[in-house]
């Protein structure tokens, strides 16, 4: 059998990650060196997987010209064209699932399964946007000026930004460039720090079927900090749009620094998900997806459930189950079949955990259950037990996200009052309710309920389909990406008049004699 050494050699030799040491691709990989390495560990172990040298700010301009000048030879191919390499670009990925889910589990520390998840996301809006490439339609409108037709079309953007986050170090770069791409734009990726590899297998994956199929090199990548990649692009005139997925403090930063330069912004921030559960709930149902929510990529999804919102009927006896969930639930290497829940990114994200915990502890919050680091034989990583708070919902502790597994639960006695706790955090991502009565989940799902982007019945606030458009409200940040009509983010708008007659009637009977 191949040592574990062995294996991640051949792993990375079939992703072609040997050779390359250059965190910046502009239709090719960049030579040149800089000294601030970006040093790729892995969670599982603390063990270095690989540095890559960060993007100069030489190769930053060239990056830049390069996707302006991809972007006038691929905006003259026909939409359904573009379709037809996304086609192709999906059926890679599908032959690269296992390699690469695989890479997602060794630099992000997700389960096998979870990692492979991430691909097939990948996969499923390569999918989507094919189909989508028929489909950018536009509208006619009804002139009030005879002979006249008013129409609506969407253009292309040009070159469009990507930064994405460490916790979904691939799919959520696809659900913008895929998007993208079928709609004409460009775009120029910068990973999280954090998880540059994944970045770097991707774009040997999808340059790959572009020069194959002999259209531009529209997919870039440069890394480099936030505080200066993250910052110059969002500063940049040429980079029509910025994509951002990150913390509330680093989107606002973007957000203006976009908005002084009058660009356009698609927010994806923090989210303080919850889950109310009703005493009309299914039990066994409302148990498996908040216990999914709350525990998948260890609490490190903007998706994650972190609060529990309790009927007061049903309440001790959720409670206990939940206990006894978490007291079983397998922390360890995910690599391994049978785990649920494996390390935190780094050791900074467990300090974070402790730090909240205590803080919940401090505002007298009780801790059931987890909520220390966790021994795993053999390996150095960041392992937390999870973390099960009994909390109240004015606690200050609750109201912030921390991106580990911690849940807190807080118990109800009406749906308006469930609601009310439900919206009374600053963020807006994802909800959901657990009831089997028809007007509690049409309450949920109307105005007077859930105040988020996504709102779910019967099922978890995390493992959103990519059909739908993601994004939340309030400090979430209000932008709308994957699928849907969130395409319509990737281009511009036009509003067409066309007058076919003989004279020049105006709009509003405005007389204008000459
Ligand atoms: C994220 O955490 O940034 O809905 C994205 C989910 C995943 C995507 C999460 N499909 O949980």
């Amino acid at each position: 059998m191949a040592s574990p050494d062995r294996k991640r050699e051949e792993l990375f030799a079939r992703l072609s990650l040997e050779e390359i040491n250059s965190g910046t691709f502009y239709g090719r990989w960049s030579k040149q060196k800089t000294n601030a390495l970006i040093k790729s560990y892995s969670p599982i172990d603390g063990s270095l997987l690989a540095s890559v040298s960060s993007t100069s700010p030489v190769d930053y301009d060239k990056l830049v010209s390069h996707s302006e000048k991809s972007y006038k030879e691929w905006v003259e191919i026909p939409p359904p064209k573009r379709g037809s390499v996304m086609l192709k670009i999906g059926q890679a990925l599908r032959n690269a699932k296992e390699d690469l889910g695989m890479l997602v589990t060794l630099e992000a520390g997700k389960t096998i399964s979870e990692g492979k998840g991430e691909i097939q996301e990948m996969i499923d809006i390569a999918d989507f946007s094919v189909g989508l490439s028929r489909q950018l339609e536009g509208l006619v409108l009804a002139s009030e000026r005879p002979w006249h037709r008013m129409m609506e079309q969407y253009v292309p953007l040009g070159p469009i930004g990507i930064i994405s986050s460490f916790n979904f170090p691939s799919s959520v770069w696809s659900w913008n460039a895929f998007i993208a791409a079928v709609c004409g734009d460009t775009s120029i990726w910068k990973p999280s720090s954090k998880t540059p590899l994944a970045a770097v297998a991707i774009m040997n994956v999808v340059s790959s079927v572009l020069e194959e199929e002999g259209v531009p090199q529209i997919f870039s990548l440069m890394t480099g900090s936030g505080e200066e990649i993250g910052s110059k692009m969002a500063s940049d005139r040429r980079i029509k749009l910025i994509s951002f997925t990150g913390s509330v403090q680093s989107g606002k930063k973007v957000s203006l620094l976009v908005s002084e330069r009058l660009g356009k912004s698609i927010l994806e921030l923090g989210g303080n998900n919850a889950a109310v559960v009703s005493d009309h709930a299914d039990m066994e149902i409302a148990l498996k997806g908040v216990a999914f929510g709350a525990l998948a990529t260890a609490g490190q999804r903007c998706t994650s459930t972190r609060r529990v919102i309790v009927s007061d009927k049903i309440y001790d006896t959720f409670v206990k189950k939940m206990e006894k969930i978490y007291s079983e639930v397998s922390v360890g290497d995910p690599r391994k079949s049978g785990t649920l829940v494996g390390p935190l990114i780094d050791e900074s994200a467990v300090r974070k955990f402790e730090a909240a915990i205590s803080e919940a502890q401090k505002e007298g919050g009780r801790l059931l259950a987890g909520g220390t680091r966790a021994k795993i034989k053999g390996l150095d990583g960041y392992y937390v037990k999870p973390a099960l708070i009994e909390a109240r919902p004015d606690m200050e502790i609750c109201k912030t996200e921390t991106f580990a597994p911690i849940l807190y639960v807080f118990k109800y006695h009406t749906l308006e009052d469930a609601v009310q706790i439900h919206n009374s955090v600053p963020q807006g991502l994802s909800s959901s309710i657990f009831t089997k009565d028809l007007l509690e989940s049409e309450y949920f799902i109307s105005h007077r309920g859930s105040d988020c982007g996504i709102v779910n019945v019967n099922t978890g606030t995390a493992g959103a389909e990519i059909g739908g458009a993601f994004g939340g409200e309030k400090d979430t940040g209000g932008g709308r990406e994957s699928g849907s009509d969130a395409w319509k983010n990737y281009m511009r708008r036009q509003t067409i008049t066309i007058n076919y007659g003989k004279e020049l009637p105006l709009a509003q009977g405005v007389e204008f004699k000459i």
